[in-house]
């Protein structure tokens, strides 16, 4: 069984002073209570800090020995850098800017120094302790630079990263001064997740319009890696929490609490004391909805449980001061003797007192203004055994998007949310249970073992593939049998695609002009007596005229369209009309009207729509739209549609480039065949050549070609190496 190297900022575990004496405890919060069943159950170990200073822990040996003794690596770290790292960069930069408050978003260079520092500090430890079959987990917005740095010092290893909060929108996250080094950073990982579709969205955009690396259905083509983003909604102990009414000290403490609330029905409020989690804006809902509804006086309590949370940050100083005014406010306004509508606990409970107040809870109330998930929104429902209790819930927390049944409300309309305590405190006990049923069977079957398993599956998924990949590409031993077999042939045919394959892309196609190096190379290669060199590519015959007439080599123009034999003059491979371009003209310049940066480009039998240069979900989105709006047309006048890289091109039916290859392929007995391409144009190509021949794939992803080569560049070297003989 492989081991398991949990990384995040805390320890499941808590150091505690008491009387001058350091005690560990188990942390309470969603990861540490939810991961640590599933942790214990395999080998594993966790690394993160402990939460006191380095000089402490070694003072107190007994403390690190019962820290291993739990399988919990500490990492040493200053509390400077913890001051500025965790109170600085992590608390006042990257939270509040991954939750949309760009106003609360502090920039500062010694808090991106002492992050650095921190990741560092992580990566020194986790590269002591791991070996090669390890899977390393790391988790949360405290770590992000980690990935990167480890895949620097153990370049195989196997690393997945967790954010467990939103990743936001291209145009919120590129207001961080550091976010080329944060995308690095989490690149170094080979499956990133995150809680919603939307989030895994989010990053990709930012990837493709930050980086510039291929990003498509999942999958992240980075220098010379794959690299997998998916959601993996996290899920609660669902067992723990479905069986809380049967627990004794539950029970009790409940009997204890109802005494105390009477008969008044209980609406419940849980979360940190944190701005966005949405509490003043609760309390003033909750203020209009006894304002709007009197009837419901004397009659309902709204019990307001707020950790302590970043005491030491401003905004949750003023925070603190604010909620602590409104719930006297309230009061004050609205309790008479023996009733008081809000009931505020600011501390952080034990299980058994927390889990009796969701039992009893009528209604929980979670509106947060931004939640990367909210486990309280879950474990409130999965303790609703008899099916009653109702959940209204912001749309902007990750759960709403799993938990439609509760009452999902915008959490900045006060009015909505009264609303929706009027609905939920008269809703029919039949509803309530009908709702709860369906919400409970998803909870139960998506529980938080089954997301760690569902991760951990897919990063040794994703593991597999970049293997398989690795073991495509061409290795240096592999390009001297290739250059070997190319010196003793005596007829060798090289079959080259050029944009992608001899040339990197550029945002216009006139940029991607060939260099006097490359046209030199071409020339030498194809000076050759005993070869045929042939480049076979989408661009128009012109284009390839005035770049490569002066050469002696076979042009193939427009994807298969335009055959020029060496020495000769050029020609369609068969009778072609482009009299069906005055119908496709007017559709493809609509869509270069509602796809600014898009533009169409004519050639003599094809017309293709270009969107490189177009924002990248747009594009994509409008190449779907295209597509589906072509196929009819495409079909009554015999033409195909082709997807290439970032275009799409109409042509007529039955010409691609595998079909011009075969003119040269089935000419000659050639003894050494040699076919390069990049994109799914060319795999028409390497489908047509012999099963001896070389057919190269230039850069990674599926390919009918046997081997790969991750650039250009590379693919020009081997080529040089077939000049030169070795
Ligand atoms: P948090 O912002 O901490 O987590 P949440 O998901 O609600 O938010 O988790 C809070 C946890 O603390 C719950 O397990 C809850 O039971 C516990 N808790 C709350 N109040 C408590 C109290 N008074 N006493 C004791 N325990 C209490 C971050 C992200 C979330 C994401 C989680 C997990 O901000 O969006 O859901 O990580 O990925």
């Amino acid at each position: 069984m492989q081991r398991l190297l949990i990384v995040s900022n805390r320890l499941p575990i808590t150091i505690q002073e008491k009387r001058g004496e350091l005690h560990i405890e188990p942390s309470v919060g969603g990861l540490a209570t939810g991961l640590r069943s599933w942790y214990k159950s395999s080998p594993s170990i966790w690394i993160g800090w402990a939460g006191i200073g380095r000089k402490k822990i070694k003072k107190e040996k007994d403390i690190m020995s019962r820290l291993l003794a739990e399988n919990c690596h500490p990492v040493p770290l200053s509390q400077p850098d913890v001051e500025a790292h965790y109170y600085g960069m992590c608390n006042r930069t990257i939270w509040p800017l991954f939750h949309y408050f760009p106003l609360y978003t502090e920039y500062s260079d010694d808090f991106w120094q002492a992050y650095e520092r921190v990741n560092m500090a992580f990566a020194n430890v986790v590269a002591g302790i791991a070996k090669p079959n390890d899977i390393i987990w790391i988790h949360d917005y405290q770590l992000m630079l980690l990935p990167r740095i480890l895949r620097e010092k153990l370049p195989k290893a196997t690393v997945g990263f967790f954010l467990h909060i939103p990743f936001p929108s291209f145009e919120t996250f590129r207001l961080l001064p550091w976010r080329q080094q944060i995308l690095e950073g989490l690149l170094g990982a080979d499956l990133i997740g995150f809680h919603t579709y939307d989030y895994t969205g989010h990053f990709m955009d930012s990837v493709h319009r930050l980086l510039g690396y291929e990003v498509a259905m999942g999958q992240i083509t980075a220098d010379d890696r794959l690299v997998k983003a998916d959601a993996f909604p996290m899920g609660i102990n669902y067992e723990q929490y479905s069986n809380v009414d049967q627990d004794l000290q539950v029970q009790a403490e409940r009997k204890r609490f109802r005494r105390k609330l009477g008969d008044c029905r209980v609406i419940l409020s849980v979360d940190r004391l944190d701005y966005t989690k949405g509490i003043t804006q609760r309390l003033e809902a909750f203020s209009l909805f006894l304002d709007r509804n009197p009837n419901f006086k004397r009659r309902v309590i709204l019990v307001l449980l707020v950790v302590p949370s970043r005491t030491r940050v401003e905004h949750y100083m003023q925070l603190k001061k604010q909620v602590d005014g409104l719930v006297g406010e309230i009061n004050g306004k609205y309790g008479t003797i023996g009733w008081m509508p809000v009931w505020y606990l600011y501390r952080s409970l034990p299980f058994h007192p927390l889990a009796a107040l969701y039992t009893l809870a009528d209604v929980a109330l979670v509106t947060p203004l931004r939640d990367g998930m909210n486990l309280v929104a879950k474990e409130y429902t999965a303790t609703r055994v008899d099916g009653k209790g109702v959940l209204i819930l912001s749309e902007t927390a990750g759960a709403a998007q799993e938990l439609g049944e509760a009452i999902i409300i915008n959490p900045n309309n006060q009015e909505e949310i009264a609303q929706a305590l009027v609905k939920a405190l008269e809703m029919p006990e039949q509803e309530q249970i009908e709702r709860n049923r369906v919400m409970n069977k998803r909870l139960h079957r998506f529980d938080v073992v089954r997301w760690a398993n569902e991760f951990t599956e897919k990063l040794l998924s994703t593991k597999k593939l970049q293997r398989e990949m690795e073991e495509k590409a061409l290795t240096y031993e592999m390009q001297r049998k290739l250059t070997g077999d190319f010196q003793h042939s005596d007829k060798t045919l090289l079959l080259l695609d050029y944009d992608g394959t001899l040339v990197p892309f550029s945002a216009k196609p006139a940029e991607a002009i060939p260099g006097d190096r490359l046209l030199r190379l071409l020339g030498k290669l194809a000076k050759n007596h005993k070869t045929e060199v042939v480049i076979i590519s989408g661009r128009t015959k012109n284009t390839l005229e005035g770049w490569f007439g002066d050469l002696d080599v076979g042009l193939v123009a427009e994807h298969g369209v335009w055959i020029k034999e060496k020495g000769g003059g050029w020609e369609t491979i068969e009778t072609l009309t482009s009299d069906w371009k005055k119908e496709v003209h007017p559709i493809l310049e609509s869509w270069v009207d509602r796809t600014p940066g898009s533009f169409i480009e004519e050639k003599e039998f094809s017309l293709v729509w270009h969107y490189r240069k177009a924002n990248p979900r747009l594009g994509e989105l409008r190449a779907r739209e295209l597509i589906n709006n072509l196929s009819s047309t495409v079909a009554s006048l015999n033409l195909q549609l082709l997807e290439g890289n970032k275009v799409v091109e109409v042509k007529n039916a039955g010409i691609n480039k595998g079909r011009a290859a075969l003119k040269w392929i089935s000419r000659e007995k050639w003894d050494f065949i040699l076919a390069l391409g990049d994109d799914w144009t060319d795999e028409d190509t390497f489908k047509a050549l012999p099963s001896t021949a070389w057919s190269i794939k230039v850069r990674f992803g599926t390919s009918a070609a046997r081997f790969s080569l991750s650039s250009p560049s590379e693919a020009t070297s081997l080529l040089r190496k077939l000049v030169r003989g070795r």
